[in-house]
């Protein structure tokens, strides 16, 4: 399959297709900035298992956080169902131009074979922002349960949401892998996610437009930033190669 497209983008009128913003080569977002392509956008990358498009968020040096961030996760207008089974969640699903979810078996590949930092972008529906960095993220394979691993909290204004969710598998409703006992925390929380007993954050959970009235309990949400399980208007993670 790769190889077939990497022969359309080489000789496009041969394979009368048309594969834009392919790069046979590049692994992740750093890969295509270094070839050359520097807006964001969604580009697409190449992986054991195939093609894997991706956003990339290429934010220019002299910027805060400067880099080419490979978008893992992203919600923005609740356009996109998040309460999937554990193949979606493994496969990745979503619109790469707006809300979605790359995918735990392209994360685990990528994060197996370089390290890579983590930033969460979160930001409320009254336009403030803050985030969070953890200088190294890596996920397991699926024989381990997809176990998550980050370290190196850096306060961007978010507090620290996910250590708590450091060292668990990834629980889907149908794959229960959480530490909850009596109950299963994807079923309960409405998304997918390395849940523990059960979450500081929910990034998969509901979206709710700000209206939390309702069940904020199983809304997408950042508890540390504002002490609050009221859900957000858009929260992105996104990892860079730093090695
Ligand atoms: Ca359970």
């Amino acid at each position: 399959m790769s190889v077939l497209l990497c022969l359309s983008a080489l000789f496009p009128v041969l394979m009368a297709t048309e594969v834009p913003k392919m790069d046979c080569f590049a692994t992740d977002c750093s890969d295509i900035y270094s070839s050359g392509k520097t807006d964001s956008g969604v580009y697409t990358v190449s992986s054991i298992d195939g093609p894997v498009q991706v956003y990339c968020q290429m934010v220019p040096t002299g910027q805060h956080e400067r880099g080419h961030w490979t978008v893992i996760l992203r919600r923005m207008d609740g356009k996109v169902n998040f309460f999937r089974s554990w193949d979606s969640y493994k496969r990745g699903f979503g619109n790469k131009e707006d809300e979605y979810w790359l995918g735990l078996e392209f994360i685990h590949l990528l994060t197996r074979r370089n390290q890579y930092k983590l930033r969460v972008d979160l930001e409320d529906f009254d336009g403030s922002t803050a985030y969070a960095v953890y200088e190294s993220f890596s996920v397991d394979s699926e024989a381990d349960g997809y176990k998550l691993h980050i370290s190196g909290f850096v306060n961007g204004g978010a507090g620290d949401s996910l250590s708590t969710h450091n060292g668990m598998k990834f629980s889907t409703f149908d794959k229960d892998q959480d530490n909850w006992n009596g109950g299963s925390c994807a079923l309960s929380k409405s998304g997918g996610f390395w849940y523990n007993t059960c979450y500081s954050t929910n990034p998969t959970g509901q979206y709710l437009w700000g209206k939390d009235n309702v069940d904020i309990n199983a809304s997408a949400n950042w508890y540390h930033w504002k002490k609050s399980w009221r859900s957000l208007k858009s929260i992105t993670m996104k990892i860079i190669r730093v090695m």
